[in-house]
């Protein structure tokens, strides 16, 4: 059995359910595959109705939901709201697709010949997710790949089972069959097992993995053996660029929401802050005071960030406190590790030995060398850096080869453009926080971050789908493509009288 518990109180129980086998996962596999032939013929409008139907359920319940997220993760409670929304808005741009889903006509080079195009589901999908977005994240799969025509067997985060079960519940109370939408919950080992039997058996067409970077990597060579290529959402070192031009104080805001909202566990959160060399010493202090002086606690409170999500969680943000050097400067909080009554944080909200609180930290004079520049912390950590020009900057962001997310602040659009065209991220906010993207956008990253793929707005339909082409010919003879070519009758070398 799982049990979550609550990280703001661990003591409180959120919800014990069954640890899955792998043979239990496979057994899914199947039921989800044998009905997802059916699911693809209702028409997609209807099945646009269907997540129409989930969007407005999920409305309905958003404060239920929000409040399960803060119990059961520790994201603070307008965070958690902020998530579900997320979750509302990806059901309410594809309740429209399922009218759309565009194929196209396409021209023949041959006469009383057609040509066209349509999108085909890839089958049956497996959905395995991180604890950090609990229920944004997983819709992001879920929701195109229903609407898309497939079914889905959702691994959820072992962290999140009672956030997991409750967003099912929703979709089924939306209309999604059980057997075509199945959460199962499971650790890696029997996740990755079943992966394993379920491509080999051709029970699984399509993997979705939200995780870390070494996990993605094994899906990734996983997949690969069986000809398929996962939707892989992994880790970032999102650097933020911010230049002497810039609006400090904007840039203040974003940096601490980037850096610390959410505890710093999103996959978008602020790596490394790289300050101009003239503005360094002062953009440091008065970050630090704001870092300093900011709440932490109870995650129903007015504060910055609530607990880590687990104990696992703490224990590897722990272990990049180690990987701090003599040569950098600490600063942030009252102290660095767990916050505990014997270790406590200056204005900390709640009872600290209750939960899983960490100090906030801030490393700066990171340097290339140092294995903090090239680690993604995941956790309240921000390295900082200082640079000399915007060429260095942007050699500086992309040099550890992670490429989700960045941010400039500048008011300069030379550097704005300059910035784009060299950051090698798959996602540029100017003037903006690392985190924190629109679910209509595409999402994800290069390198070390993904493999390319994309998810959200209508770029995710390319990993739910397959294109099929048809042509059809009523000629009612062999017409030779290539072969049977139209003479153009033309003269090469014209030109005109001077
Ligand atoms: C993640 O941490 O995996 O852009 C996703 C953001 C959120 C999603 C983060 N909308 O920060």
């Amino acid at each position: 059995m799982f049990t979550s518990t609550n990280p703001a109180n661990t003591s409180e129980v959120i919800a014990t359910v069954p640890e899955a086998t792998a043979a239990e996962i496979v057994a899914v596999m199947r039921t989800t595959k044998a009905a997802q032939k059916g699911w693809a013929k209702l028409p997609a409008p209807t099945r646009g109705r269907i997540i129409a139907n989930v969007g407005r359920l999920v409305e309905r319940n958003k404060e239920v939901l929000a409040q399960l997220i803060t119990k059961e993760m520790g994201k603070v409670y307008p965070e958690a709201l902020g998530e579900v929304q997320e979750v509302i808005d990806t059901c309410d741009f594809f309740l429209g697709e399922g009218r759309r889903m565009y194929g196209q006509t396409v021209p023949s080079e041959m006469q009383n010949k057609n040509l066209f195009t349509f999108r085909m589901p890839v089958g049956n999908v497996f959905v395995i997710t991180a604890g950090n977005f609990p229920t944004a994240v997983p819709s992001w799969y879920i929701v195109p790949a229903l609407l898309s025509g497939n079914s889905v067997v959702w691994k959820p985060s072992e962290f999140t089972p009672a956030v997991a079960l409750a967003l099912t519940e929703i979709f089924h109370a939306g209309g999604v069959p059980k057997d075509i939408l199945m959460t199962i919950v499971a650790d890696g080992a029997e996740t990755f097992a079943a992966l394993e039997t379920g491509l080999s058996e051709g029970l699984i067409n399509k993997v979705g993995f939200t995780g870390s970077t070494e996990v993605g990597k094994k899906i990734g060579a996983k997949t690969g053996e069986y000809i398929q290529s996962a939707c892989l959402e992994l880790g970032g070192k999102n650097p933020m660029v911010v230049m002497p031009d810039a609006n400090i104080d904007l840039a203040l805001d974003g940096a601490l929401f980037a850096g610390f909202g959410t505890a710093g566990q999103r996959c978008t959160s602020l790596g490394t802050l790289w300050l101009h060399e003239s503005i360094y010493e002062s953009f440091l202090a008065k970050f630090t005071a704001l870092v300093e002086n900011a709440a932490v606690g109870d995650p129903f409170a007015d504060v910055l960030f609530g607990p880590m999500i687990s104990e696992k969680y703490l224990a590897n943000h722990l272990g990049h406190l180690e990987m701090i050097q003599p040569h950098h400067k600490v600063s942030g909080s009252t102290s660095t590790g767990r916050i505990s009554a014997s270790n406590p944080r200056k204005g900390f909200v709640g009872d600290p030995d209750k939960g899983v609180f960490a100090h906030p930290v801030i490393v700066s004079g990171i340097t290339k060398a140092d294995a903090l520049y090239s680690t993604e912390t995941f956790g309240p950590l921000v390295t900082v850096g200082k640079f000399s020009t915007l060429d260095e900057a942007i050699e500086l962001g992309n040099g550890h080869g992670y490429g989700l997310s960045c941010a400039i602040y500048t008011t300069d659009p030379q550097n704005v453009w300059r910035f784009r065209e060299g950051i090698s991220a798959g996602m540029v906010s100017i003037n903006n926080s690392t985190s924190g993207a629109e679910a209509h956008l595409p999402f994800g990253g290069n390198g070390l971050s993904g493999n390319g793929s994309r998810q959200s707005g209508i770029w995710v339909l390319d990993q739910f789908t397959r294109w099929q082409s048809m042509n059809w010919d009523w000629s009612n003879k062999l017409q030779k493509a290539q072969m049977d070519v139209i003479e153009i009758h033309h003269d090469p070398s014209f030109d005109l009288k001077s």
